[in-house]
């Protein structure tokens, strides 16, 4: 088993899955794919059952219904947490997200000790294939609606190819997360941003997919607009973190001695154990 999962929701992607399952066995570091498909009219699930049947690295969640993207990443977060991954990935199988940068996500993960990495489409810059020129200021629009609702410092904040570490899948109680959609993609980060987690993002480039239909609606975008009021309630109105991020436990130290951290008052406790977890840093490479 690799420590890197890449999970792949899929709903009518039978075209797509074959080479995107190629270009992520092909990568220089070892990933294990897990496709979670809502029982596609076109046959996808079947085409993934055959991967897997070839792939060992392949793994396949089959679901009864479509029920939206949110809903089958929760789906395939929980079967990684149960699985034992260090790094859960999200992407989208249309190829809009380039499986040739998942490196990068995961040496900047390493590098930084991140929680989060975003693939962002608007650092330094706008890369974006294939979109009508509304598609983008739609999606501009947006960003610019959760920051400033929110606070969220983040440049693509809908945007839906990241990295998870373990942890902070771990920090979340999946069941609470409702939404689908854009929706979704804004209350995964915003939940690991007020709780002070290290969030950094990477340039990546985004192509709208050239196979299959789009599945964006008007619905979509009602649920993304009244998910950010709620998420910043949820925030006591803040538009900052207020939480602290988990604090590693100590290292065990022999019987009888003392920790340093036992001598100080609890607030200095709190405030030397982690020095390096500013939270919602940017990076920008
Ligand atoms: N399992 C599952 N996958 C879904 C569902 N809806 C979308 N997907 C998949 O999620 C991935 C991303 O979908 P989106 O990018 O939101 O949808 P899209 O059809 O590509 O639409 P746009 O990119 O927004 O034009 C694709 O691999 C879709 O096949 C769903 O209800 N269930
Ligand atoms: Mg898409």
């Amino acid at each position: 088993m690799n420590k890197t999962l890449v999970v792949v929701p899929t709903y009518n992607e039978r075209e797509n899955l074959p080479p995107l399952s190629q270009r992520l066995l092909a990568l220089p570091a070892p990933v294990d794919m897990l496709v979670v498909d809502d029982n596609s009219p076109d046959g996808t699930g079947k085409v993934a059952d055959e991967l897997a049947a070839k792939h060992p690295s392949i793994h396949v969640m089959h679901r009864n219904e479509k029920n939206g993207l949110g809903r089958a990443y929760i789906a395939g977060f929980k079967w990684a947490l149960e699985h034992g991954y260090e790094f859960v990935f999200e992407l989208d199988g249309d190829f809009s997200h380039n499986p040739d940068d998942i490196p990068m996500f995961l040496e900047t993960a390493r590098a930084k000790e991140a929680d989060l990495v975003l693939g962002s489409r608007y650092l330094n810059g706008i890369r974006v294939i294939n979109w009508p020129l509304s598609r983008l200021m739609l999606s501009k629009a947006a960003a610019k609606y959760v920051r400033i609702i929110t606070g969220m410092p983040f440049t693509d904040p809908t945007g839906g190819y990241k990295c998870f570490r373990r942890r902070a899948l771990e920090a979340l109680n999946l069941d609470d997360v409702r939404s689908n959609g854009y929706s979704f993609q804004i209350e995964m980060t915003h939940k690991l941003w007020r709780q002070g987690m290290i969030i950094l993002e990477v340039p990546i480039v985004f192509t709208d997919r050239f196979q299959g239909r789009s599945k964006m609606s008007g619905h979509i975008v009602r649920e993304a607009l009244l998910m950010v009021w709620r998420l910043w309630f949820q925030n006591k109105l803040r538009r900052r973190p207020t939480g602290r991020p988990p604090v590693p436990p100590p290292p065990a130290k022999p019987e009888g001695t003392q920790s340093e951290a036992a001598t100080q008052p609890p607030g200095d406790k709190l405030q030397g154990s982690q020095p390096s977890r500013a939270p919602n840093q940017t990076v920008r490479r």
